[in-house]
């Protein structure tokens, strides 16, 4: 990003926006760039509360760390916390002259205004639209600013001011009757012309903040090729139903890695299984083939499994399981044998080791994610 870039981060109602302003205030704090964060519609020091929550403690930041109080005023009280405060929190031209003299006191700053939308509320659209060409100005005074918009069904369009800034980033909701998933996008770069992004499924985590939602990776293989331990070995939580040793239902597992979170699924390896298998498989966004690579015999078995998962341009790549075993064939060897289709990779892997099944992981998911985690 440029110097003295401004972000519009605009979220539906309803959609998590604040977890982007605590990850994007954190990461300059991390860069030891001072960050004036202006909060308008709760008290300051809850924000640096919830920050803590997500895992972005500012307390190592305390002289970095500037709240700016758009909100006491209004019900006649004083937060300590706060080291700058808006006495009438109504006025767009009030706000614009505090940031002016932050600005002096603290060149190159970041500046975080959370939410922008909270002054349309107070005055109206028309005054918005108005009154923002000169706060904008300000904001170029800062080395940064992200500013969140939430799109309340306004009466007059407000979208005009959007265009004043040089990255706007849409938080949108997935819905069917309920809100069941949100996504972001970026809709517009100014230095970058014609960069967006395919929208991004994304869940946010205390701590962790925002990741982007991978919902479902199947990971299948024939019977005992390690598709569980696999499952176990990169998972934070997983559960499975086992039935001697053997899975019958479905093994889950949530993984973060890399600022993805991620849903895996694994099928159970027994043919008499098969007819869920479908089911089980619907809508992934990528697969994992287990091979055990000292069973070259259960190979026919995993490419009918693959076969029977597999689509054109479905990410996928196989893992040549057990590579720590004398006998084991190795990857290119698993590959002569198996002839998975074209762009399917064949990688070795020792599924109960961690970062072996990690890495792992992580080369499908780069290809998942140039494939885009569209909602
Ligand atoms: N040496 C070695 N053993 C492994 C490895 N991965 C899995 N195993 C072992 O292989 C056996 C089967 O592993 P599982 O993970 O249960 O296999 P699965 O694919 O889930 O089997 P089903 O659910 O019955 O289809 C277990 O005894 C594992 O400990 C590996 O990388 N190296
Ligand atoms: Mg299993």
């Amino acid at each position: 990003m440029p110097a003295r870039s401004t972000i519009l981060v605009a979220n539906d109602p309803g959609v998590e926006a604040d977890t982007f302003l605590y990850q994007a205030a954190y990461r300059q704090l991390e860069r030891g760039r001072t960050v004036v964060y202006a909060v308008f519609n709760r008290p300051p020091s809850s924000v640096a509360r919830a920050m803590r929550e997500y895992g972005f403690d500012t307390t190592p930041y305390a002289r970095q760390f500037l709240l700016l109080d758009g909100y006491s005023a209004l019900l006649g009280t004083r937060d300590p916390g706060a080291a700058y405060r808006l006495d009438n929190p109504t006025s767009i031209d009030d706000f614009g002259l505090l940031l002016e003299t932050v600005s002096r006191e603290h060149r190159d700053a970041a500046l975080i205004v959370d939410p922008l939308s909270n002054l349309v509320d107070v005055l109206s659209v028309p005054e918005f639209v108005r009154k923002f060409p000169l706060l904008r100005q300000t904001l170029n005074h800062f080395e940064l600013t992200v500013a969140l918009f939430t799109q309340w069904p306004y009466a007059d369009d407000v979208s005009k001011v959007f265009s004043d800034f040089d990255v706007v980033i849409a938080l949108r909701g997935v819905e069917d009757r309920v809100l069941f998933g949100q996504y972001f996008a970026l809709q517009r770069a100014n230095w970058k012309p014609g960069l967006s992004t395919k929208p991004q499924l994304y869940k946010t985590h205390k701590p962790g903040g925002v990741h982007v939602y991978v919902p479902k990776i199947v990971v299948t293989g024939a019977y005992t090729a390690g598709k569980t331990t696999f499952i176990h070995a990169v998972s934070d939580t997983a559960k499975s139903a086992n039935f001697e040793g053997s899975t019958v239902a479905l093994d889950h597992g949530q993984v973060r890695i890399d600022g993805l979170s991620v849903d895996l699924f694994g099928t159970p390896g027994q043919e008499r299984f098969d007819p869920i298998l479908s089911t089980i498989a619907g809508q992934a966004l990528g697969m994992i083939l287990m091979v055990d690579s000292t069973a070259p015999e259960t190979f026919d078995r995993a490419r009918d499994m693959l076969n029977k998962i597999y689509r054109e341009g479905l990410p996928a790549i196989v893992c040549a399981n057990k590579q720590d075993l004398p006998n084991a064939l190795s990857p290119s060897d698993v590959h002569a044998r198996l002839r998975p289709p074209p762009g399917v990779q064949v990688v070795g892997c020792r599924a109960n080791d961690r970062a072996s099944s990690q890495e792992v992981l992580r080369r499908l998911l780069e290809q998942v994610l140039k494939t885009g985690v569209s909602a």
